[in-house]
C-alpha cells in the first residue's frame, strides 16, 4: 500500500516537470539582436527652427530643416516600432547643398542645419536611456566640392581629379573621383591619423555605439584594418558595419580582414527585392544567396539586410511598377526580413511605404500624419524577433518554396520556430513531412495570426490565406494537458475513495469494539 501511495504521488510531478517550458538563455548586448532604423538626419523631423537658415522644404535639393532635436522629440515614434538602434547619415559639417551630410566640409565639426554637439549628446543620452543605440555614418572616402580640408591640403591630400569611368577598375574605385567629390589619398599616413582621430574623437565626445562606413570599396582595406583596430581598441564592442556598394561580392576577399563587424549584401538586396515587390514569386534565389554566403564561411548573422538605403530607389516604386498595393507587400517583405539571419536595417519611412525615384525623390522629408498598418506590423515583428533567439541565431532551411509561397525552419538550441509566407493571390496548403519537421507529440503555435497546426503521423499541414503569413513556434501537443488533468483527477478520486474507505473501517471497528 504504501508503495503504490508514493507511485501515486510521484506522478503528478513528473507530469509537470514534462510541461515546463525551456527558459532560453538569452546573452546580452550581442549585435545580431539588433534591429536598426536608418534615417536622413535633414529628412527626418524638424524640431529647432534656430539652425533653418536658408532651409526650404519644398526643394529637394534644398536643406529640408530636419536635426537633431527633431530625432530627440521623435525618439518614442522610433522605439515604438521595436527598433534596438538609430543609423544617422553624416552628422558632420558640410559644405553649402550638403542636406544628405556626405558632402564633409570638416570632420570635427557638426552640420549647423542639425543643430550643436550639445544637442547631439543630448540626442544620444536620450537614446541611451531609451535603450536604443546610436550609430553614425562616417564617410571616409571623399570630401564635399571645394571644402575647407580641399582647400586648405589641396594635392598632398587628395588624388589627383580623375572622374571613376570604368567603374570595373579598383585602380580607378580606390583612386578616383566619385561625382565629383574629392577623394581623400589614404596612403597619405597624415590623412590616416586625421580620419582615425576624428572617429575616435566622435565616439568619446558623444559616446556613440557605432559607425556606418559608407563607399567603403572607395578606400583601401589596409586603411580600414588601422581604423577598426584604432575604433575597437578605443571601444571594443563598437560596430563597424560597411558598405562595400553594390559590387561587394567580388570584394569580399579583398575585405575581408578588414575588421568590418557586418557588411551590406546588395545580391541579397536584389534578390529580396525581386521576390517581394510582388506576389506569386519564389524565394529560391534568396535561400542561394545565404547557402553562398554560409559557405564563405560568414556568420550569417553579421549580414546587414535591407530593401532600401540613400542610393537606391524606393523599393515602394518597385511594388507601385509592378501594380501592387504596398501595404500588402511591404508586409510580406518584413515578415521575411525579420525571421531571417542577419540585423534588419529598415529606412525611414519605410513604415509610411513612402514612394521615391532616384536621389533625392528617395529622400523626402518624414511625415508622421499618416495610418498605422505598417508601424503596428512592425512592432508585432520586432516583439517576436526579440522573443524567439531562434530567428536571430539559428540555423535556417527552406521546405517549400513554389511560386510565392515560402516555408523555412529557423533553429537554435531548444527552439524551433517555422515560417510560412503566403506571397500568393490563393490559399494554400502546405505538407510537412516528419523527416523536414519531428511532429510526433508536437503542435505549431502561429505567434503571428494565433494560427495553429496539429503533429499527425504524417506530419504538419499548414494553411494560409492569401496574403497570410504566420510565425510558429514548435512545442508538444497541448493534449498532454488533458493526460495531466484526467491524472490529478483521478488520484484525486483514489484519495477520496481511499480516505471514504479508510473512515468507514474505522468507523466498523468501532462499531465492532
Ligand atoms: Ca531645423
Ligand atoms: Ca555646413
Ligand atoms: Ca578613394
Amino acid at each position: 500500500m504504501k508503495a503504490k501511495l508514493t507511485v501515486y504521488f510521484l506522478i503528478p510531478l513528473l507530469l509537470i516537470g514534462s510541461l515546463q517550458v525551456q527558459a532560453l538563455e538569452k546573452d546580452e548586448g550581442k549585435w545580431q539582436d539588433e534591429i536598426i532604423y536608418f534615417l536622413m538626419v535633414d529628412r527626418f523631423n524638424n524640431g529647432d527652427l534656430k539652425n533653418d537658415a536658408n532651409v526650404n522644404a519644398k526643394d529637394p535639393e534644398a536643406f529640408n530643416g530636419g536635426d537633431f532635436q527633431g530625432i530627440l522629440d521623435r525618439i518614442d515614434h522610433i522605439k515604438g516600432m521595436g527598433f534596438t538602434a538609430i543609423m544617422l547619415s553624416p552628422i558632420f559639417d558640410n559644405v553649402d547643398g550638403g542636406y544628405h551630410g556626405y558632402w564633409v566640409n570638416d570632420f570635427y565639426k557638426t552640420e549647423e542645419h542639425f543643430g550643436t554637439i550639445k544637442q547631439l549628446k543630448k540626442l544620444v543620452d536620450k537614446a541611451h536611456k531609451s535603450g536604443l543605440k546610436v550609430l553614425i555614418d562616417f564617410p571616409a572616402n571623399s570630401t564635399g566640392p571645394d571644402s575647407k580640408l580641399f582647400l586648405e591640403k589641396g594635392a598632398e591630400w587628395f588624388h589627383e581629379k580623375t572622374e571613376i569611368s570604368d567603374s570595373s577598375s579598383r585602380d580607378e574605385q580606390l583612386n578616383g573621383w566619385v561625382e565629383g567629390l574629392p577623394d581623400l589619398n589614404h596612403e597619405n599616413p597624415e590623412v590616416r591619423a586625421y580620419l582615425i582621430d576624428a572617429a575616435k574623437y566622435w565616439m568619446k565626445e558623444t559616446n556613440i555605439d557605432g559607425y556606418r562606413l559608407s563607399s567603403a570599396e572607395h578606400v583601401p582595406a589596409d586603411f580600414w584594418r588601422e581604423f577598426t583596430e584604432a575604433v575597437k581598441a578605443q571601444k571594443e564592442e563598437f560596430y563597424l558595419i560597411a558598405d562595400l556598394g553594390p559590387t561587394s561580392a567580388e570584394l569580399k576577399d579583398e575585405y575581408k580582414d578588414a575588421g568590418f563587424s557586418g557588411m551590406y549584401d546588395y545580391e541579397l538586396n536584389g534578390e529580396m527585392r525581386s521576390s517581394f515587390a510582388q506576389t506569386n514569386q519564389g524565394t529560391g534565389a534568396i535561400f542561394a544567396k545565404w547557402k553562398e554566403i554560409e559557405s564563405a564561411a560568414k556568420k550569417t548573422y553579421e549580414t546587414a539586410s535591407f530593401y532600401d538605403g540613400p542610393g537606391m530607389d524606393r523599393f515602394t516604386r518597385d511594388m507601385l511598377e509592378a501594380k501592387q498595393y504596398p501595404v500588402s507587400q511591404w508586409k510580406q517583405a518584413l515578415n521575411y526580413l525579420y525571421t531571417a539571419p542577419g540585423i534588419p536595417i529598415v529606412f525611414y519611412g519605410t513604415e509610411i511605404a513612402v514612394d521615391g525615384g532616384s536621389r533625392p525623390d528617395n529622400m523626402k522629408l518624414m511625415d508622421f500624419r499618416t495610418e498605422k498598418e505598417l508601424i503596428d506590423h512592425l512592432a508585432k515583428l520586432s516583439e517576436l524577433r526579440h522573443t524567439l533567439p531562434s530567428l536571430t541565431r539559428g540555423t535556417m532551411e527552406l521546405l517549400y518554396d513554389k511560386d510565392g509561397m515560402t516555408v523555412f525552419k529557423r533553429e537554435y538550441e531548444k527552439e524551433t520556430a517555422i515560417v510560412a509566407i503566403n506571397n500568393t493571390t490563393k490559399t494554400q496548403t502546405v505538407q510537412l513531412t516528419p523527416e523536414q519537421l519531428d511532429s510526433e507529440g508536437k503542435e505549431l503555435r502561429g505567434m503571428l495570426g494565433g494560427d495553429k497546426s496539429i503533429g499527425e503521423k504524417e506530419g504538419f499541414t499548414l494553411v494560409l490565406d492569401r496574403d497570410e503569413s504566420e510565425i510558429y513556434v514548435l512545442a508538444p501537443k497541448l493534449g498532454l494537458n488533458y493526460l495531466f488533468i484526467v491524472t490529478v483527477v483521478a488520484i484525486w478520486i483514489f484519495f477520496i475513495s481511499f480516505f471514504i474507505f479508510l473512515a468507514r473501517r474505522g468507523k466498523k471497528r468501532r462499531m465492532a469494539e
